[in-house]
């Protein structure tokens, strides 16, 4: 558990910051109940993600791929956002310059009330058509495996960044000028494996940012950032208030 002196050096870096970033990855969901990737609980059936969130998984077996998102649409359409997530919302009306970058698709985050946000790796409400690319929120629990487009009536995707498939130009553009200009930036619940997100401490770190890490274990980052704070994410953010 992180030692109160560390966490007293945080809440007053925190309370100073000029400009805040935050970065969040499948750890601060963990304490909602969602699982992670790399967690004991992070495989699905026998499949890796890595396995299953690709377009060759789509293109070779669409309905595998469709029951995969819709087990976890199932079960993340039962969890609320913690208070790490509301801690969040807090930080981002205290702090004048603020954004915040989430791996994470299961929308918490939003559901908790932030709006300076980029959902870097998409959302799993939302579905982007195959032929004519209009993307639309779907909130249908099941939905149905195989959807379709009502305009096109071509096949419908997750709304999701796959491995192999590169960010939003808009995302990337919005992330960099957020770890830019910040000051502080949290890494909070991330094993930092996978990129362009896992260089993302680096960037701040550059431009003389302070990098300070909240995860349950200490992760290959540890020894990059300037601080690294070990417990629960819904135990620990919220003592930063
Ligand atoms: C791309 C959506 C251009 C899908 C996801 C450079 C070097 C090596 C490889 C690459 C590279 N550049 C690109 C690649 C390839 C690849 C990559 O990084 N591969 C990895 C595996 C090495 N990257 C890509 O393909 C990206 N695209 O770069 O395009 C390109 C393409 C090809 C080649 C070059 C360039 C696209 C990546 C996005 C993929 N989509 N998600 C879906 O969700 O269905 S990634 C997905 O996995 C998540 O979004 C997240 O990003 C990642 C999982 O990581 P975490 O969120 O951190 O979760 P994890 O379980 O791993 O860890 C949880 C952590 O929380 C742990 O540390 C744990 O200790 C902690 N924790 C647990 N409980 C708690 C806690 N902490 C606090 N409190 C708790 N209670
Ligand atoms: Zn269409």
């Amino acid at each position: 558990m992180a030692a109160g002196s560390d966490l007293g050096i945080l809440k007053e870096k925190v309370a100073k910051a000029r400009s805040l970033t935050i970065l969040t990855g499948a750890g601060i969901s963990a304490d909602s109940g969602v699982p992670t990737f790399r967690g004991a609980d992070g495989l699905w059936r026998t499949f890796r993600a890595e396995d299953l969130a690709t377009p060759e998984a789509f293109e070779r077996d669409p309905r595998l791929v469709w029951e995969w998102y819709n087990w976890r649409r199932e079960l993340i359409a039962t969890k609320n956002p913690n208070p790490a997530h509301e801690a969040i919302v807090e930080l981002e009306r205290r702090c004048q310059e603020f954004w915040l970058i989430t791996q994470n698709v299961d929308g918490l985050h939003p559901a908790a009330g932030s709006t300076k946000l980029s959902e870097i790796h998409g959302n799993i409400w939302k579905v982007r058509c195959t032929g004519c690319g209009v993307i639309s929120e779907n909130l249908e629990i099941p939905i149905p495996i195989l959807p379709t487009c009502q305009l096109c009536h071509a096949l419908l995707r997750p709304h999701i960044v796959w491995f192999g498939e590169s960010l939003r130009e808009e995302d990337l553009r919005r992330c960099d000028e957020a770890l830019r200009a910040c000051d502080l930036l949290l890494i909070i619940g991330t094993s930092g494996i996978v990129y362009p997100a896992a260089g993302f401490a680096s960037v701040a770190k550059h431009v003389g940012a302070l990098v300070i890490e909240i995860n349950l274990e200490s992760t290959p980052q540890s020894d990059l950032v300037d601080l690294s704070l070990q417990g629960r994410a819904k135990d620990l953010v919220p003592l930063l208030l």
